[in-house]
């Protein structure tokens, strides 16, 4: 296979409501879409989840953009026999931009699956065609509004609730969940690295609430905190700013830092990199789940082929379609029963809507050989 171009689209994709975490609110996204074009006519999708600003990991999406059309393109574009195995060599001598990277490697992937006609999840060797899922529910103004909130998200049947939390919004908020849904509902929570070694003693009392996890609550390089944490607590440790390839993961689950590993393609550098780390961490017996950047129908397409590998057994941050955007750029996913059905056709197994991309269009640069 051998790209003639690659297109570099953005999108401006408003949420149905504000998503607030403890490093900020998000109202929408500034998608960039990676489009390539194979010499034989076929046409591969990949998204890229960086943010628009650099305040989840150092990666913001002018900057994967610039990074894609000066070096990681080009690099691609040259090779003459090129699988979406080959991206990741070919785009090495680049150092980091791992979420600039997996839109290119996932865009690579879609063409060549799309022209041997296989899908994505067959690819990996996933096991399931419906996986669980979950919904992660954002900052509110009020403890009150959470409940509510949390309410219909449960009422439309998801199978587990993320709570983001950050200093000052945490024991109250998941003590008032907690009270209100009882000890059926499946709770974690979220920090997203707002914590210090000062909260420790803090973070050991949600251990009252019965939660599934703790994910990220301190810094990414912050092992030892999280090590100590998890000697102190009975509630897993789960890491995802940390954990950044296969063997930093590994490490981490050695480390004692945590024994639950969120994977999300992005932030890994690939799709090929999270199914290694699914590898690795199943292999430490340790259980995986499939984290979420709000993507869009592209992005989600790919994160349920991967939560079809049978180490992915806690529900993801996939929720149905709707929960992000009133309308999406492929047909929407939907939840039935807490489960979100795995495409099934070749590559990604969904369709870009022309008309919908459109409407949501802001900019489109062309790169060619
Ligand atoms: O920490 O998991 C996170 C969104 C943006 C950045 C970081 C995170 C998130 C989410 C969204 O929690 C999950 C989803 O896509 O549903
Ligand atoms: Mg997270």
């Amino acid at each position: 296979m051998k790209l003639g171009s690659v297109e570099l689209l953005r999108l401006k994709m408003p949420l149905v409501s504000p998503f607030r975490t403890s490093f900020g609110v998000q109202t929408g996204r500034d998608v960039l879409v990676v489009v390539a074009h194979t010499t034989d006519g076929v046409t591969g999708y990949g998204e890229c989840v960086a943010l628009a600003d650099p305040v989840y990991n150092e990666e913001y999406v002018d900057g994967a953009a610039q990074v894609l059309a000066r070096y990681l393109v080009p690099a691609v574009l040259a090779e003459p026999d090129l699988t979406a195995a080959k991206v990741a060599d070919l785009t090495e001598g680049i150092v980091g931009h791992r979420m600039a990277k997996a839109a290119l490697e996932l865009a690579v992937l879609d063409a060549q699956l799309r022209t041997v006609g296989m899908s994505l999840t067959d690819y990996f060797g996933g096991v399931r065609e419906r996986v669980d899922v979950g919904v992660s529910v954002g900052i509110t103004e009020t403890v009150e509004q959470l409940v509510d909130v949390v309410g219909e998200y449960r009422a439309q049947g998801y199978r587990r609730v993320k709570l983001k939390i950050q200093p000052g919004f945490d024991i109250a908020p998941v003590a008032a969940v907690r009270e209100a849904f009882g000890s059926d509902l499946a709770l974690q929570v979220d920090g997203n690295t707002a914590y210090r070694a000062k909260d420790l003693a803090l973070l050991t009392e949600l251990d009252a609430f019965g939660l599934l996890l703790i994910e990220q609550p301190f810094e990414h390089d912050a092992h030892g905190l999280h090590a100590e944490l998890a000697a102190r607590c009975i509630t897993p440790i789960c890491l995802d700013e940390s954990l950044t390839t296969a063997a930093n993961t590994a490490a981490a689950i050695r480390a004692g830092a945590c024994s639950i590993v969120n994977i999300k393609a992005g932030r890994m550098g690939g799709y090929l990199e999270a199914r290694r780390t699914h590898d690795v961490a199943t292999a430490l017996d340790t259980p995986v789940w499939c984290g979420g950047m709000l993507e869009t129908g592209l992005g989600r397409a790919a994160n349920l082929a991967l939560a079809s590998l049978p180490g992915f057994t806690l529900p993801g941050d996939i929720s149905a379609s709707e929960r992000y955007y009133a309308e999406d750029i492929t047909e929407p996913f939907l939840l039935v029963d807490g489960q979100v059905a795995v495409p099934q056709g070749p590559g990604l197994g969904v369709t870009v809507r022309e008309d919908v991309l459109r409407e949501v269009l802001t900019s489109r640069e062309t790169v060619s050989a």
